[in-house]
């Protein structure tokens, strides 16, 4: 329940219903859609990433004296848990045609097509479970151009739109042509899209869409596409081999330059693996868990940006790597859950943000940075937020308006997961409305890839959030779904093609020693030592305990703070 102190807003809310479902029962939109230039104000005021300190250059590899955003930059400048010297790459542990790291949609769909088209053997190894991944927790859909007033083009000219103007258009060009594709792929393994009643594709709008083009498994669209992914992979032991809770902590190479493998970490047993691989693909996801500026995130436990380090290191060139996106809808009340995702497909049906005095202050369906700023320009500027008891803010989002304009029980049909995810906290979101603020969702830049899933590196294969270009500075709603689906499966095509070529050199870890001399020419000066691999919610004086464990301990600070070596050890 909300607290008592809530009830005078929640009341103003209510009063103001009755004329806001009038309008949305009208054609035009409910709200005016800023302009080019009103856009333009409410970002640079107001989105994190123009704050004064969010980007600093960063001073070592590939992008070095390129302003990335803060965190990026430290996450960057840091040490390898290894030195090339520790390490002995003359009898792998294992060996394989490919490596996938990261045991989310990307590399679940990169496995099965390497296996379909080439008959490629692959092991992926994961940090967590399989399906641990942010590609399990989308809500909404993915966008597709499959009703019969879309098509490719205008998913492209959206996702151009919506990115700014910046995106990479071989890849959009790539995502939304194989977009109709993916529908049928996964259809065709088990996924169950909503229908109409005519038997066709269901297509909702999501912020940024110039046609109904959402296609959705109720609000567990993500968690549905993984089920049946995960099935695929595993009803093939005999050419895909899944290594949970061993992640990767950095590349291998060969003597010609060449990606060839990458060390493991067994998170149980605390030994080093090595892997020998004819071509490696990095599917890692996100870095939510970094909590950039200090957000919350809807991200999954795991998302530390593993593979933007290591491929780094490795001599791979990020893009957009100051660009972060946060979902202006995340839960701002119930604290328990605060951070987790509200979807956009609320908005879509109808949902309306509201504040304090129940008024509408934004159109509901701007493309995310734009709403996302929105909200947060009426909570710090115009004082219009919702205090929560423990000092965080929030505005509504007014779902009982759902029903209303579809019907009684439609948001129990179309949302059960958010359903249940407030009524557990006794809020009944057909007759209260959510509180909410935005939350860290994804990073929009990430290592820079061809249609082909290729990097700058042979061998090393990049698909998924962890890529940079595709979605230029602003991503929209359902393209992260489509995006893992479609390159996951170029990267299978393209690393499989690779592998089946390939013969490699000698193996080294000869890059991690010029990193290590650049970082000490640079002057860095810092105990970071990363992949992160799991944040850290412990106290200081917990994490002090940890960190005294011999050898080369889990770094289990978070990847802002230090590793507290300069405080006196034992104290
Ligand atoms: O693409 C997403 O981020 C997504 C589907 C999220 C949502 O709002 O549901």
């Amino acid at each position: 329940m909300y607290p008592d102190y809530m009830a005078e807003s929640l009341r103003k809310v209510a009063q103001t219903r009755p004329a806001r479902l009038e309008l949305a029962r009208k054609p035009d939109p409910v709200y005016p859609p800023m302009s080019a230039e009103e856009r333009r104000a409410v970002l640079e005021g107001f989105h994190p990433d123009f704050e004064a300190s969010a980007r600093r250059p960063v001073c070592v590899g590939p992008n070095r004296d390129e302003s990335l955003t803060t965190e990026v930059s430290d996450l960057l400048e840091s040490h390898s848990w290894l030195r090339s010297d520790q390490v002995n790459l003359d009898k792998p542990d294992f060996e394989t045609d490919l490596l996938i790291i990261g045991g989310g949609g990307a590399g679940c769909n990169a496995a099965l097509i390497a296996m379909k088209e080439h008959g490629i053997r692959s092991i992926i190894a994961t940090k967590l479970r399989m399906g641990d991944a942010n590609s399990m927790m989308s809500q909404g859909g993915m966008q597709a151009a499959v009703s019969r007033t879309d098509s490719p083009t205008r998913h492209y000219l959206d996702a151009i739109g919506g990115g700014h103007f910046e995106n990479k258009p071989e890849l959009v060009r790539a995502l939304t042509e194989d977009g109709p594709g993916v529908v049928k792929w996964l259809e065709d393994l088990g996924v169950c899209w909503d229908k109409q009643q005519d038997g066709s594709l269901k297509t909702m709008h999501g912020g940024g869409t110039s046609r109904k083009r959402m296609l959705s498994c109720r609000d567990y669209t993500g968690a549905m596409i993984m089920r049946t992914l995960m099935d695929e992979v595993r009803n093939h032991p005999d050419m895909i081999t899944v290594k949970e809770f061993m992640p990767a902590v950095e590349l291998i190479m060969d003597d010609k330059g060449r990606c060839a493998g990458a060390v493991l970490y067994d998170m149980e047993s605390e030994e080093f693996f090595t892997v020998k691989a004819k071509s490696t693909l990095i599917a890692t996801g996100g870095y939510g868990r970094l909590h950039i500026r200090g957000y919350d995130t809807t991200n999954h436990y795991g998302a530390t940006g593993d593979g933007l380090v290591m491929a780094y290191r490795a001599g791979a060139k990020l893009m957009y790597m100051d660009s972060v996106q946060y979902h202006p809808t995340g839960v701002s009340f119930p604290e328990q859950i605060a951070g987790f995702l509200v979807t956009e497909a609320i908005r879509g049906a109808g949902g309306q943000p509201l504040n304090k005095e129940g008024e509408l202050f934004v159109y509901p369906r701007e493309p995310r940075d734009i709403e996302a700023s929105a909200i947060i320009r009426e909570c710090v500027q115009n004082g219009g937020g919702v205090p929560t008891p423990s000092g965080r803010v929030g505005v509504w989002l007014d779902s009982p308006l759902i029903d209303m304009l579809h019907g009684e029980g439609y948001t129990d049909k179309h949302f059960p997961a958010m359903y249940r995810q407030f009524i557990r906290y006794g809020i009944d979101i057909t007759k209260l409305p959510m509180l909410i603020y935005p939350s860290l969702h994804y990073q929009n830049g990430g290592i820079e890839i061809n249609e082909r899933c290729e990097t700058d590196i042979p061998g090393l294969y990049v698909a998924g959030e962890a890529t940079g270009g595709l979605h230029g500075r602003n991503r929209l709603m359902g393209n992260s779904v489509l995006d893992y689906n479609v390159f996951g499966q170029r990267a299978g095509r393209f690393a499989g093609e690779y592998a089946k070529k390939v013969k490699l050199g000698k193996l080294s870890l000869a890059h991690l020693d010029a990193y290590e001399k650049e970082l000490a020419e640079a002057g860095v000066k810092t105990d970071l030592v990363t992949p992160v691999l799991l944040p850290s919610y412990a106290p200081k004086d917990v994490k002090k305990r940890q960190l005294l464990r011999g050898g080369n301990a889990l770094p289990g600070a978070s990847v802002l703070q230090n590793r507290l070596f300069d405080e006196s050890p034992g104290a």
